[in-house]
């Protein structure tokens, strides 16, 4: 089905005189539609294989997305600036289904700000530690029980490591012996893999409602006031820990080098960004965390960068069938990239754990 027919059957408003690709999400299919008027929506083909049910997918994101709007008029903000909007389709539902059985959605465009695939200022880097820190605070007394878990146990690193070694197992696509080394390194780790969720499975933990994603390009930023304006990508909104959404955004921002870059020699932690964003996320929260949520951060750092790398690795050994690429290697790319920069956290180790006393 032609894009246009099925942006037609949401209440978008005006003739439509363009939809191209948009962004670098590696998960749904995003256009940007531009409208006679001028006027712009995001249109977004559902990754189903990935979110399966997209019912409760949208409930979560109408729950949250109504639930923030509420907060942010109740602070003085604007809510169709500081909060994704969906737009419902003709006939009030969130999604539309074509007749290929693909799930689309809707939502308002987000003018004058501007996703980042990699810090430009350290300002802007701190704002988004913010953002992400308030949207946790903001989200504190939120029902958690009536979240789905869109993708179950999506950050149970001790979960991911065993859907690893199966992917290892299977090696359904012959490449296990080539990434020996990759294998050894994660093999080496996994012992750490269980230590935070084994704390929250003791009380040493509070659940929250978290975001689960939080990397740079997942959060909308001002380039005049640098100021956040909006968190979006809000698929994974689940309950979690606060450690792996100050450390999903520390794996990606906090690198010197892209997610992607083939010369690993390029990567590193960047212990200044590393400090900001400690500063930044703290402030965000509000005073919230606990002292052993604060402890935990650098844990919560690594942690997301080897389950990052180890689920790239997978996603290379199963055929590169859930990240989108676009080269061949990307994902063994981005696998190394991740383990390299563990291996740096390793080597500063006491710095990061200093810096979050
Ligand atoms: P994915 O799950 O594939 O990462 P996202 O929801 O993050 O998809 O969207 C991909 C990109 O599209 C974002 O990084 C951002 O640049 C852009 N985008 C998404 N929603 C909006 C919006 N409401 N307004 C403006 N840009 C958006
Ligand atoms: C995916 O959707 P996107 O591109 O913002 C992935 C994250 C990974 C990230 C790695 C639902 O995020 O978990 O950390 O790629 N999202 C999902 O860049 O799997
Ligand atoms: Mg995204």
């Amino acid at each position: 089905m032609e894009k246009k027919e099925i942006l037609s059957k949401f209440q978008a408003e005006g003739g439509v005189s363009s939809i191209e690709p948009y962004g670098s999400g590696h998960i749904n299919h995003t256009y940007l539609a531009e409208m006679e008027s001028g006027k712009k929506y995001i249109l977004q083909g559902i990754n189903t294989t990935i979110f399966k049910d997209t019912d409760q997918l949208m409930e979560n994101i109408i729950g949250v997305t109504s639930y923030l709007r509420e907060e942010i008029i109740r602070n003085g903000g604007d809510p169709k600036r500081e909060t994704l909007t969906v737009v419902m389709t003709r006939d009030d539902k969130p999604y539309f289904t074509d007749d290929a059985g693909e799930k689309w959605r809707v939502y308002e465009f987000i003018e004058d700000a501007e996703t980042f695939d990699a810090v430009e200022s350290r300002e802007d880097f701190y704002q988004s530690a913010v953002a992400f820190g308030k949207f946790q605070a903001m989200l504190a007394n939120y029902p958690a029980d009536t979240l789905h878990e869109t993708i179950p146990q999506f950050h149970d690193t001790a979960k991911r490591y065993r859907d690893f070694e199966k992917a290892v197992e299977a090696d359904v696509k012959g490449r296990a012996a080539e990434v020996a080394p990759e294998i050894a390194f994660v093999r080496e780790r996994a012992k750490e893999t269980s230590m935070l969720h084994e704390m929250l499975a003791k009380g040493e933990l509070p659940l929250r409602v978290t975001h689960n994603d939080t990397k740079l390009n997942n959060i909308m930023l001002d380039p005049k006031t640098h100021q956040a304006v909006c968190v979006i990508d809000l698929d994974t909104v689940m309950p979690g820990l606060s450690a792996h959404d100050f450390g999903d955004a520390i794996r990606f921002g906090a690198n010197t080098a892209a997610e992607d870059e083939p010369d690993v020699s390029k990567v590193s932690l960047d212990l200044e960004l590393f400090e900001i964003y400690v500063k930044g996320f703290l402030e965000g929260c509000g005073g919230r965390l606990t002292q052993k949520e604060v402890e935990v951060l650098p844990m919560g750092a690594k942690m997301m960068t080897l389950e990052c790398g180890m689920r790239f690795l997978a996603d290379y050994l199963e055929g590169d069938v859930y990240f989108k690429i676009s080269r061949e290697k990307h994902n063994l790319d981005r696998c190394r990239t991740q383990f390299a920069l563990v291996a740096d956290m390793e080597k500063k180790w006491d710095q990061m754990c200093a810096l979050c006393k």
